[in-house]
C-alpha cells in the first residue's frame, strides 16, 4: 500500500547503543593501518592492474594459481601496526578484481579454493588481532570488474545494470557480507569502496546496512562513495584529503557530516603493491597528516601494499617504527583527542582532550610568539609536552599569545599543552 510504501521509504537507521560507543572508540584510535593486498601484488603495479594493462579476466585469473604468500605471518602485520601505535587494521576482503581473500563458500575464486596457498589469511588476521588488541575492519569492493552478474561496463537503466544479473550481485555481496561478519572474530567495520563506478545505480544499501546492523548492530558500515553520508552509515571517510580538502578530487561532493571521520593516505603513491614507485612519505610527512587529521576530528588510515609473498617492504616497516617512536612519545596528543572548534592557524593545529588543549606548532618556523584566536575557555598553565616545562602565555579577550622565544623546539611538531578551567 502507499502508507507501508512511503513508511518504509522514511524509516531511519537508529544506531544501538553498541554502536554509538563503538563510535567513540573509534574515534578514540585516531590512528589505524590500511592494507591493499591481492592477486594484483604479484605484478607489482598496484591494484588496477588488470584495468589499467587491459588484462582479460581469464587471464587476469591465473593469477590466482601462482599467489603462494609462504612468508605471510599475522602476527608480524599485526605488531607492525601496533608498534606504530595504530588501534586498527582495515584490509582488503575483496577488491575490484573480484578476488576473494578470504575462505568464501559463495565464489570458487578466492585464496584459500583458487591458490596453492590453500589457507584464509584474513581468519588468521582477525584471530592475531583479538589477540593483540587490534580492531579489525574489511575493505568491501562493491565494483566487480569480472563477475558477469556485475555486467561491468553496463549503462543503468533505470537503477539496474542493463547487462548481468542485478539481483543476483546483490545476494552474493550479502551472502559474503554475512560470512565476514559471523565467521571472523572480532569484525568491527565494513569500509565500502566502488560506488562511484555506478554511482546511479540502486545498490539496496537499506537492505545491506541493514543486514550487517542486524548480524551484528555495534559494525561501524562505512562507504567511499565521495557523497555525503547516507542513512545507515556509522562514519565517514576521505580518500586522500583531509575533512574539508578536495586536492584529489574525490571529495568534491563529501560535505563533512556528522558521523565520526576518517581520512585514508597511502604510504607512496600506491595502494597495492608497487615495485617502481619510490616515491615514499618521510614520517614527518605522515605525522603531520596524522596531527592535521584528527585536529580537523578525523582518524587517519595509513595504507601499506604488501609483497606477493607476504612480507611488507622494509620501506614501510622503517618508516612505520619511527612513527611509532613518535606516538610513544606524544600519543596523548593524539589519542582520545577530538578536533579543536579553533580552525587551523598558519603555524598548526589544536587537538583538544576535555579541558586540555595541545597545540601543535608544525609549521618549522621559528617563532618568538604563536597566537590563538577566539579561546573563550580561561587558560590556567601552559606546557611544552616534551619535558613538562612551563611555556609563558598572555590571554587577553581576543585570543592567547604562546610564546615560544625560549622554548626548545621541535622540527617536526612541537606540542604546548594547555590546561584551562
Ligand atoms: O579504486 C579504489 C582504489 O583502488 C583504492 O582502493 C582506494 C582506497 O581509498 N579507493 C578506490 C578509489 O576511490
Amino acid at each position: 500500500s502507499m502508507l507501508a510504501c512511503s513508511l518504509k521509504a522514511n524509516a531511519q537507521y537508529v544506531p544501538s547503543a553498541d554502536n554509538l560507543a563503538h563510535r567513540q572508540q573509534f574515534q578514540d584510535m585516531k590512528f589505524g593501518l590500511f592494507i591493499h593486498w591481492g592477486i594484483y601484488s604479484e605484478l607489482g603495479a598496484g591494484e588496477w592492474v588488470m584495468n589499467q594493462k587491459n588484462i582479460p579476466y581469464n587471464n587476469y585469473k591465473r593469477l590466482a594459481d601462482f599467489f603462494n604468500p609462504q612468508a605471510f605471518n599475522a602476527h608480524e602485520w599485526v605488531m607492525f601496526a601496533k608498534r606504530a601505535g595504530m588501534k586498527y587494521i582495515t584490509i582488503t576482503s575483496r577488491h575490484h578484481d573480484g578476488f576473494s581473500m578470504f575462505g568464501t563458500k559463495v565464489s570458487p575464486y578466492n585464496i584459500v579454493d583458487a591458490t596453492p596457498y590453500h589457507k584464509d589469511p584474513l581468519m588468521e588476521l582477525a584471530q592475531e588481532c583479538q589477540k593483540e588488541g587490534i580492531d579489525l575492519h574489511f575493505y568491501y569492493s562493491l565494483l566487480d570488474w569480472g563477475r558477469p552478474d556485475y555486467g561491468y561496463g553496463s549503462p543503468i537503466v533505470n537503477g539496474k545494470p542493463a547487462k548481468g544479473d542485478w539481483d543476483s550481485y546483490i545476494n552474493f555481496m550479502k551472502a559474503q557480507l554475512t560470512e565476514l561478519i559471523t565467521k571472523y572474530p572480532g569484525v568491527k567495520g565494513i569500509w565500502f569502496d566502488g560506488n562511484w563506478e555506478r554511482a546511479n545505480a540502486n545498490w539496496h544499501y537499506d537492505e545491506i546496512y541493514g543486514l550487517i546492523h542486524k548480524l551484528n548492530p555495534a559494525i561501524m558500515v562505512g562507504n567511499n562513495h565521495h557523497l555525503a553520508p547516507k542513512d545507515g552509515e556509522d562514519f565517514q571517510m576521505f580518500e586522500k584529503d583531509l575533512p574539508g580538502g578536495n586536492t584529489s578530487g574525490f571529495s568534491g561532493q563529501s560535505k563533512i557530516g556528522a558521523l565520526p571521520l576518517e581520512t585514508c593516505e597511502t604510504i607512496n603513491n600506491s595502494w597495492g603493491f608497487n615495485i617502481t614507485d619510490r616515491s615514499f612519505k618521510s614520517s614527518k610527512q605522515i605525522i603531520h597528516y596524522l596531527v592535521n587529521a584528527a585536529g580537523r576530528n578525523a582518524n587517519f588510515l595509513l595504507n601499506i601494499g604488501p609483497m606477493p609473498n607476504g612480507k611488507i617492504q622494509p620501506e614501510f616497516t622503517d618508516t612505520l617504527a619511527i612513527i611509532g617512536q613518535w606516538m610513544q612519545k606524544y600519543g596523548e596528543s593524539i589519542y582520545g583527542t577530538r578536533g579543536s572548534s579553533i580552525a587551523p592557524q598558519p603555524w598548526g593545529i589544536i587537538t583538544q582532550k576535555n579541558k586540555t588543549l595541545y597545540v601543535h606548532v608544525t609549521d618549522g618556523a621559528k617563532h618568538d610568539y604563536i597566537f590563538i584566536p577566539g579561546l573563550s575557555v580561561k587558560v590556567t598553565k601552559a606546557n611544552l609536552l616534551a619535558d613538562g616545562s612551563a611555556v609563558k602565555f598572555k590571554q587577553q579577550p581576543e585570543g592567547l599569545f604562546v610564546y615560544l622565544n625560549n622554548v626548545s623546539t621541535d622540527p617536526v611538531d612541537t606540542i604546548i599543552q594547555l590546561t584551562t578551567n
